[in-house]
C-alpha cells in the first residue's frame, strides 16, 4: 500500500505574512474591507496601464494636459522659490508624465537630480536604465521601498531644496483623514523652503466621475477581482471570482467615490488555513478614489503645514496639480 504523507507549505516569506495579516484582519472586521494597495501586482499593473488608457478614465489625461503644457509655469514657480533643487517622487510609476517636467527642470538648470520612489525594484530598475537616455545629463538616484523610509533617504543624500511629487490623484486613495496623517508626515519629513507638488482629482458632474470607475471594457472591474486571484495564489486561497460583483459608487456631497465586491451568495472561502464566511449581498470595501473641491485641497494644505503657492488646472477644470510651500 502506497503511503502518502502531506507536505508542509514552505514559509510564507514576511511580506506575504503581512499580506494574509491584512487580508484576514480585514475580512474579519465589520463591514468587510480589503487595502487596495494590494491591487497591484504584475497583472494588477497591466490591468492598471490599460484603465489609463481608457476612454472614460479622463485623470491621467487630464494630468498629462497640466504636465505637457504648464511645465515651463510649473518650474517659474518654483524657481521663485528655489533656485536650484532636487526632484523627489513618491510613487514614480513609469514616469511618462513626469518627464514633461524633468526635460523642463533641465532645460531651466534646475538641478540634475531625480529621487524616483517606488515600492517595485522593477520599475525603479526600469527608471535608472531608460531615463538618462531620454534625458541626457539627468542623474537618476532610484529609491526603492517604502515612502516615508525613502523619503528620509532622499533627505541624508539631498544637497539643497527638495521638490517632491505626489501625482495622479495618489492622495485620492487614503479617506481624507488619511491624507492628512500621510501629509502630515510628509511635511514633517520636509524642510522649510522644500516644495509639495501635489495632484488631486476635482468633484464633477457625477456621472463622469462614476463612468471612470465602471469602464464599459470591465477593465475596473477586472482591477478589482483581480486582488481576489492575488489572494488565490499568493495565500492559498479558494474565492470564485464570478461570485463577487464589482460596485462603484459616487456620493457628490463628499466626494467620496468607493469601490466594493458584493458577495452575490451566502459562501465560505479558505485563506491561509482560515475561513471566512461572505452573505448574500456582503460588501467588501475595496478602495476609495476621494475628489476634492478647491477649497477641500487649501484646507488640506493648511492642516498639514503647508502654504499653497499656486494651483495649475487641466483646460476642463477637472484636475489639480498643486504646489505647496514647506
Ligand atoms: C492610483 N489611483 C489614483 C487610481 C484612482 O483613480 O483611484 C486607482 C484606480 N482605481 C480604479 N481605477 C483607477
Amino acid at each position: 500500500m502506497r503511503t502518502v504523507t502531506a507536505t508542509p507549505a514552505p514559509p510564507l516569506s514576511r511580506a506575504r505574512q503581512a499580506f494574509l495579516r491584512d487580508v484576514l484582519e480585514g475580512l474579519q472586521a465589520h463591514p468587510k474591507r480589503l487595502h487596495s494597495k494590494y491591487f497591484y501586482d504584475a497583472a494588477g499593473d497591466a490591468l492598471f496601464q490599460q484603465i489609463m488608457h481608457c476612454p472614460e478614465y479622463y485623470l491621467t489625461r487630464c494630468e498629462m494636459e497640466i504636465l505637457e503644457r504648464q511645465s515651463p509655469a510649473i518650474v517659474s514657480a518654483i524657481r521663485a522659490v528655489a533656485p536650484q533643487a532636487d526632484l523627489v517622487e513618491l510613487g514614480a510609476g513609469d514616469a511618462s508624465k513626469s518627464v514633461h517636467l524633468l526635460r523642463e527642470w533641465m532645460r531651466a538648470g534646475m538641478g540634475e537630480r531625480y529621487f524616483p520612489i517606488d515600492i517595485s525594484s522593477n520599475i525603479i530598475r526600469h527608471l535608472q536604465e531608460t531615463l538618462p537616455e531620454r534625458i541626457p545629463g539627468l542623474d537618476v538616484q532610484g529609491l526603492n521601498g517604502e515612502y516615508m523610509d525613502m523619503l528620509a533617504k532622499s533627505g541624508q543624500a539631498a544637497g539643497c531644496a527638495r521638490v517632491v511629487m505626489f501625482m495622479g490623484s495618489s492622495i485620492g486613495n487614503f479617506t481624507p483623514e488619511e491624507a492628512v496623517g500621510f501629509l502630515g508626515e510628509v511635511r514633517r519629513q520636509l524642510r522649510p523652503g522644500d516644495m509639495l507638488l501635489i495632484g488631486f482629482d476635482l468633484q464633477k458632474n457625477p456621472r463622469q466621475v462614476l463612468d471612470a470607475y465602471n469602464d464599459r471594457q470591465g477593465l475596473t472591474r477586472d482591477f478589482n477581482l483581480n486582488l481576489l486571484t492575488r489572494i488565490n495564489r499568493e495565500l492559498d486561497a479558494d474565492f470564485e471570482r464570478d461570485q463577487f460583483l464589482h460596485y462603484p459608487t459616487y456620493d457628490p456631497s463628499s466626494g467620496a467615490c468607493k469601490s466594493f465586491l458584493i458577495s452575490l451568495r451566502d459562501q465560505a472561502v479558505h485563506i491561509g488555513g482560515a475561513l471566512i464566511r461572505f452573505r448574500k449581498d456582503e460588501p467588501v470595501f475595496m478602495e476609495i478614489s476621494q475628489k476634492y473641491t478647491p477649497e477641500g485641497i487649501r484646507e488640506l494644505a493648511a492642516r498639514t503645514g503647508f502654504s499653497p503657492i499656486r494651483n495649475f488646472t487641466d483646460e476642463k477644470g477637472w484636475f489639480v496639480d498643486a504646489l505647496w510651500l514647506a
